[in-house]
């Protein structure tokens, strides 16, 4: 089977769950889309700590615990390896969203998502999570990295 490699996805929610943290990604993969805050898991860690660590080291939010929400699997046709991410909400942390060397953090209500800055599978899988469905998506993706060629998003039970 093709090799995975395991990344975080982390969306701060507020506490009334209407309005969600998002970052506009400075550099690397992904640079000048707006996402949730996140990145590889490190060997040490579960996948959990790393979304929490990643949260903080690219938000300045701290949390004590981040819930599962999903699964995400990327194929891009130039790689042969798959990316797994994780999917997160975090519903409470301390501390106030700071901009890092990675993101440039900015509140969106969750009912007007700027999903035309976003990743272009974002606005597919998002409404599955807004209603509180577990959810499994794979994604194809062209080399250009906005061209979805096959999709697949599917409600579970547990993750
Ligand atoms: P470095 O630069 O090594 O510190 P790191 O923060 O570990 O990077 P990064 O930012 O490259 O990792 O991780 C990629 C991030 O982009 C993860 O949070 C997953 C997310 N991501 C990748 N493809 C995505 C897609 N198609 N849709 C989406 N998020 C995606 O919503
Ligand atoms: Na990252
Ligand atoms: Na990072």
């Amino acid at each position: 089977a093709m090799p995975h490699r395991l990344y975080t996805l982390v969306f701060p929610m507020d506490s009334a769950r209407s309005r969600v943290l998002l970052g506009m990604k400075k550099r690397g993969f992904g640079s000048g889309k707006l996402n949730g805050f996140g990145g590889k898991v490190e060997p040490a860690e579960t996948v959990e700590q790393g979304a929490i660590r990643e949260l903080a080291e690219e938000s300045g939010l701290v949390a004590a615990a981040a819930a599962r929400c999903g699964l995400l699997l990327f194929y891009f046709e130039d790689s042969p390896v798959a990316m797994e991410v994780h999917v997160f909400q975090a519903r409470e942390y301390s501390g106030v969203p700071v901009e890092t060397d990675e993101m440039r953090p900015e509140w969106f209500g969750v009912d007007s998502m700027p999903f035309d800055r976003m990743w272009a599978d974002d606005h597919i899988w998002w409404p599955l999570m807004m209603r509180g469905d577990l959810f499994v998506g794979r994604f194809w993706f062209k080399a250009d990295q906005v061209t979805i060629t096959r999709s697949e998003l599917d409600r579970v039970d547990s993750l």
